[in-house]
């Protein structure tokens, strides 16, 4: 088997309709079946107060680590596919979804591409992407880890943020 070139990328997931537990599962299977696509790590999930619009269900959030031989767009292009295929549909802006998302961060790319800006733009805002992404990030990235707990501490909301599940 020829190698690969291997990329490294974090995954933002979120939930508020339904069986939200089940549309995350359902969500890391799919990118896990792409041949393309191993999640090596994944975060606690953790039960979230909405923010943005307010007047929706909690979300539950996680991250995962992904190892994949795509492109930034290719994966992204994948991820779209997974949030459609579990019923993501788009209706009232930042409201209720089956499944959200987002990439993070994908190696040391940084790009503007107004379809996918990397890192993204508001993850240093939103405690409910943090908090996940610290622990997803903790076994390959402890420093920048380390770095992103430095930037979660200053932030507000963390309150609302409640660990509802953990990894076994
Ligand atoms: C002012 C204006 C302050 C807008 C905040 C924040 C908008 C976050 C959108 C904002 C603003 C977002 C999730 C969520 C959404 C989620 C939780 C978004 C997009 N997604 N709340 N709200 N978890 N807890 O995954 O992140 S909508
Ligand atoms: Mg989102
Ligand atoms: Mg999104």
């Amino acid at each position: 088997m020829g190698s690969q070139p291997s990329f490294v990328a974090y995954i933002a997931l979120g939930s508020n309709m339904g069986d939200r537990e089940r549309f995350l599962s359902d969500a890391i299977r799919l990118l896990d079946e792409h041949e393309a696509i191993q999640v090596s790590a994944q975060s606690n999930i953790y039960e979230t107060d909405p923010v943005g619009y307010t007047d929706q269900g909690p979300f539950l959030n996680m991250a995962v680590e992904v190892e994949t031989s795509l492109s930034a767009e290719a994966l992204f292009d994948v991820m779209m596919q997974i949030e459609q295929r579990l019923g993501r549909v788009r209706e009232i802006r930042f409201g209720p979804r089956t499944m959200d998302l987002d990439m993070l961060l994908y190696d040391d790319l940084r790009q503007d591409d107004p379809k996918l800006i990397l890192p993204h733009p508001r993850m240093l805002e939103r405690a409910f992407v943090l908090v996940p992404l610290i622990e997803a990030m903790q076994g390959r990235h402890p420093q920048q880890a380390a770095e992103l707990s430095a930037q979660l501490e200053k932030l507000e909301g963390k309150e609302g943020i409640t660990l509802w599940k953990k990894m076994q």
